[in-house]
């Protein structure tokens, strides 16, 4: 095994500030005493992200999961909510969390994410929302989806988690729907460590999203609404200021790894780059093939496993599918035959290394394990 690497390559690693910026910047938050509850690193991160993003307003989360999760609650939605079972748990589990029901809608091959087209078909008068995610950083057709909403006065919520800086149109993501909320975690191509956002355009939502995140309390003495705790603290915001002035940079270098992993790739049969999408459109935060074993010869599960003799850690993200979690079998739109296309992604993504240290030799070398076990693999069954 020539190509075994020494140390174990992982999907990511998080993009790191240089210890003395971090421990400069936590000198400040001792200094000021002021650790969480809005402070000022918080305020700046803020007002940076905003014109980074160039957004309308945005709001500061401890992570992503919250900021649904309140912003679901802000939407003050009801009933069924019309979603997608390709997603990380979070996305439905906010749902569940605001008594929400989820309506499990197939997904676009191409793009793996929710079908417009099937949209319509699962709507009633229960419906109240459609909360759709831009899959690996891949848009949702947001035009048909807003046409869809607008002709039955739904909501529309995007899961941003991954598409942080991505634009449509040369417009920002966050543009469409009522609102996006995007991940800070530290796998991020953006991260406060923890942490999330959400963007929106109406500015009567700052407010709500204020009280919610921090107990619905509008002064000392009045609680205004039933909110919790998901308040962005102090380091994190501190840790964002630092993270934001990296991630141009960070996105060049992931830009390069997409051609050289494009490049090399294209050359082996069954293999489908998913994550498209460059310059400003992308968000360059994963890098995903799925693997159609019948031109591959082996299947997605072979390889990710072989991967690992090799000390590389491929993910299987979004295995399993979120409709068939166990709370939800009593629903009907989790019946396999109306999710053909989502079972059968479910069982051919496979997420590679990406991230700007991983450098151009390691992605080559990754590309040159994966045809060294196509062609063994070809070799053998040529023999049997
Ligand atoms: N919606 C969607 C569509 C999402 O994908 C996510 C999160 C959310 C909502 C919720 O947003 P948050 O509440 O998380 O802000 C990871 C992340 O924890 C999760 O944020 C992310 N999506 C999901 C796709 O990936 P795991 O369980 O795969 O994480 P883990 O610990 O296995 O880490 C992944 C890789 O990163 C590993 O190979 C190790 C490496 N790593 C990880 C951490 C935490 C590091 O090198 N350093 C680190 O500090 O969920």
């Amino acid at each position: 095994m020539n190509n075994y690497f020494d140390e174990p390559i992982l999907i990511t690693r998080p993009l790191l500030p240089a210890t003395y910026n971090i421990s400069r910047k936590i000198g400040e938050i001792w200094d000021s005493k002021w650790l969480t509850n809005n402070g000022s690193q918080h305020q700046a991160l803020e007002i940076q992200l905003k014109n980074y993003l160039n957004v309308d307003q945005l709001s500061l989360f401890s992570n992503g999961t919250l900021a649904l999760l309140l912003g679901l609650k802000a939407l003050d939605l009801t009933g069924d909510v019309i979603t997608t079972p390709f997603t990380f748990p979070a996305t439905v589990q906010a749902l569940d969390w605001n008594g929400l029901t989820p309506v499990f809608c197939d997904i676009d091959p191409r793009t793996l994410t929710i079908d417009a087209t099937k949209i319509e078909a699962l709507i009633t008068d229960k419906t109240s929302a459609i909360l759709a995610v831009h899959v690996f950083g891949n848009p949702c057709d947001v035009e048909a989806i807003q046409a869809i909403a607008d002709r039955h006065q739904l909501k529309v919520i995007y899961d941003g988690a991954h598409v942080f800086g991505a634009k449509i149109n040369g417009k920002p993501i966050s543009h469409y729907g009522d609102m996006t909320m995007l991940s800070f975690h530290a796998t991020k191509l953006f991260n406060t460590i923890e942490g999330g956002a959400l963007a929106f355009k109406a500015e009567a939502l700052a407010r709500k999203l204020d009280l919610l995140k921090n107990f619905g309390l509008a002064n000392p003495e009045e609680v205004l609404l039933s909110g919790l705790n998901a308040k962005m603290n102090e380091i994190q915001a501190a840790m964002g200021l630092e993270v934001l002035k990296l991630v141009d940079e960070e996105r060049a270098k992931r830009h390069i790894l997409k051609k050289t992993y494009e490049q090399h790739l294209a050359l082996l049969p069954g293999i489908r780059v998913l994550t498209t999408l460059e310059e400003d459109s992308s968000s360059y935060q994963y890098f995903v093939i799925e693997i159609d074993e019948s031109r591959f010869g082996k299947s997605r599960d072979w390889l990710h496993e072989q991967l690992k003799d090799y000390n590389v850690f491929t993910r299987k993200y979004f295995y399993p599918l979120c409709s068939d979690f166990h709370w939800y079998r009593h629903l009907e739109s989790t019946q396999r035959e109306n999710l053909s296309q989502a079972q059968k992604s479910v069982g051919q993504v496979l997420a590679m290394p990406f991230y700007g240290e991983l450098g151009i030799s390691s992605v080559i070398k990754i590309c040159e394990i994966i045809e060294e076990l196509h062609i063994s693999h070809k070799k053998w069954s040529d023999v049997v």
